[in-house]
């Protein structure tokens, strides 16, 4: 089986939004358009307390971009974003896709990139959902590019799934102006597939 992974399409990394990535917003009606030919479509959504130690905020004389630590791992500073139960947590308003949810980022001490393990190691629950319905193969697509996607596909690779990344249904923070095209090479090196919506499958 094949299953649509949707990462973080949130309104935080959409334009206004607390950490929001370039045109994060646009990626949204092609996933919509791709979401008809799943049958099985799950969403992550980064899903922190306001004490998150992911924010720069909860750190003393931290800036956000800049890098500390939580749980003795290096941490980027982010600015708080993605809290639970705000606006900026929610799914982009026109993203109209019927799907299971995940939500990831929970625990203040870690944080979690991958839509499948956070840096605890702790699951989200996302694989053994995707195992229960014998999804061998998965799309992934959302936001962001250089961070929450690439870790979720990397993961979903090491969990051992064939693994694809619609490149145009992606979008990057891009920190450094390369970091989008530096995940995707990372990915085809692990072992992903690199496609485009206009031909999947
Ligand atoms: C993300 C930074 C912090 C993402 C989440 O969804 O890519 N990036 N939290
Ligand atoms: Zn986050």
């Amino acid at each position: 089986m094949k299953a649509l992974i949707i990462v973080d399409v949130q309104n935080d990394f959409c334009p206004g939004g607390a950490l929001a990535v370039e045109n994060g917003d646009t990626i949204v009606p092609g996933i919509n358009t791709i979401a008809e030919k799943f049958k099985i479509i799950v969403a992550t959504q980064d899903w922190h307390p306001q004490n998150h130690g992911s924010f720069a905020s909860n750190h003393q004389g931290a800036q956000p971009f800049q890098i500390g630590t939580l749980s003795g791992r290096s941490q980027i500073m982010w600015p708080d974003h993605c809290v639970q139960e705000t606006q900026g947590a929610q799914f982009h308003p026109e993203l109209n896709v019927k799907s299971q949810n995940f939500v990831k980022g929970t625990n203040p001490e870690a944080d979690s990139y991958s839509g499948f393990f956070d840096d605890d190691g702790a699951s989200t629950g996302l694989h053994e959902f995707l195992q229960s319905h014998n999804v061998s193969n998965v799309y992934v697509c959302g936001l962001a590019t250089d961070y929450c996607v690439k870790f979720t596909a990397l993961d979903a690779l090491k969990q051992g799934y064939s693994t694809t990344v619609i490149e145009d249904l992606c979008k990057g923070v891009n920190m450094e102006p390369d970091d989008s095209q530096k995940a995707f090479a990372e990915l085809r090196e692990a072992g992903a597939t690199i496609s485009n919506s206009a031909n999947l499958f």
